[in-house]
């Protein structure tokens, strides 16, 4: 049984950003106001449903998901694409395929020392985020 990723968690470290956005095409501007944002994650599990929000005082993005099930994402607000996603768990990882016009593409969340870890990738790049929990 996977470690529980629900709940709330603060961003502590976010290692290339940068990169992860420039691989998905986001511009100077946006890159510079983006990279300064502390990202809260709020994880929810109802019934089979999951729910992620990322907030920020910037921009907020929310995904709703059942494990094992192909979906189609629109990633409103942020690359502004439209991918074939889906979510599995591969051991204690929660890990997302986003199939697209970006190769590559995808993240993993899991639980190390009390911590939210999540790996942001895009064709060879790789953002490493961690959160801590606040409730
Ligand atoms: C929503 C907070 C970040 C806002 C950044 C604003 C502009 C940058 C535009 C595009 C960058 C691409 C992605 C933003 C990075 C994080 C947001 C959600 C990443 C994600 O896919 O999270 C998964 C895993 O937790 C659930 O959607």
């Amino acid at each position: 049984m996977p470690a529980s990723l629900c709940g709330t968690w603060d961003m502590l470290s976010n290692v290339n950003f940068e990169g992860y956005m420039i691989a998905l095409g986001i511009g100077l501007s946006t890159r510079k106001v983006a990279l300064r944002l502390k990202h809260r994650k709020v994880i929810e599990k109802i019934s089979e449903v999951y729910v992620i929000k990322t907030l920020s005082t910037f921009k907020n993005y929310a995904l709703s998901f059942r494990i094992n099930e192909e979906f189609d994402e629109y990633t409103k607000g942020l690359d502004g694409r439209h991918c074939k996603s889906v979510v599995t768990w591969e051991g204690n990882r929660m890990v997302c395929t986003q199939k697209g016009e970006k190769k590559n593409r995808g993240w993993a969340h899991w639980i190390e020392d009390d911590k939210l870890h999540l790996e942001l990738y895009c064709e060879g790049q790789i953002c490493k985020q961690v959160f801590k929990q606040v409730a």
